[in-house]
């Protein structure tokens, strides 16, 4: 890989973002430099309103003066760009299965993760179940494995990385249990081996930081909630 091309990417990101953090990942293990541009989300700057203008959502990826947005998107992107350390298996049967459970875990785990810590009463409890169910099929998924792929990190493993590291603060955050290690130890212990790789684990946001966040971020949402 040129040198040159490697000083071309662009990253407009926020620090407590799994989707952001799952695009630094990939970059990361491509060994892609990029210029790393923090946004703030509260009061979004006129960069990231230009580049990014229908969801003017982070992450945003400039490269080669081309912007890519939704990080799902970028992941492909990114391996189908830099081609060594593949991300997606060779196989399009296999690389179909990833896709399908990258948006599985996206649609049923985190969407309904954040809504049970961000909610109370029965819109809590049937969230909680939805993610638990999901849980329930990524532990069948994970069983004997040490990553997705195998025994290297792939595209699901930084698709539904974050379950390792931002899962625990949410449940922490919301009072829920939706990734016990007693009911899940094979997510559990895959979520052990992802966060062991000395290219995630250098690579993640502050624990303490987190819980600061999102319980700030929950109140902001509860308290608006109860106005309506
Ligand atoms: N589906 C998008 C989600 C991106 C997203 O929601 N990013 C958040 C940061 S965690 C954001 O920019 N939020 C700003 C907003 O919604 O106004 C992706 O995968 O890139």
């Amino acid at each position: 890989m040129a040198r040159e091309e490697e000083t071309k990417v662009k990253l407009l990101g926020l620090w407590v973002s799994p989707f952001v953090r799952r695009v630094e990942w990939a970059l990361k293990l491509k060994g892609v430099s990029y210029d790393y541009i923090e946004e703030d989300i509260l009061n979004k700057s006129p960069l990231l309103l230009e580049l990014n203008p229908v969801h003017k959502t982070v992450p945003v990826m400039v490269h080669d003066g081309k912007v890519i947005c939704e990080s799902f998107v970028l992941l492909e992107y990114i391996d189908e760009t830099w081609k060594h350390h593949p991300l997606l298996p060779h196989d399009p049967y296999d690389r179909a299965i990833a896709r399908f459970w990258a948006c599985f875990v996206e649609e049923k785990i985190l969407e309904n993760a954040w809504i049970a810590m961000c909610s109370e009463g029965e819109e809590k409890e049937k969230a909680t179940k939805i993610a638990i169910d999901a849980v329930e099929r990524i532990e069948e998924l994970l069983k004997g494995k040490q990553f997705f792929g195998g025994d290297d990190i792939g595209y699901l493993d930084l698709a539904v990385g974050w379950v390792s590291h931002w899962l625990p603060v949410w449940d922490e955050v919301g009072s829920t249990k939706i990734l016990d290690p007693l009911r899940f130890p094979s997510t559990t212990s895959w979520a052990t081996n992802f966060l062991g790789h000395p290219l995630i684990r250098d690579n993640l946001p502050p624990k303490d930081k987190m819980l600061d966040y999102f319980h700030q971020k929950k109140g902001r949402i509860m308290a608006s909630r109860a106005r309506v």
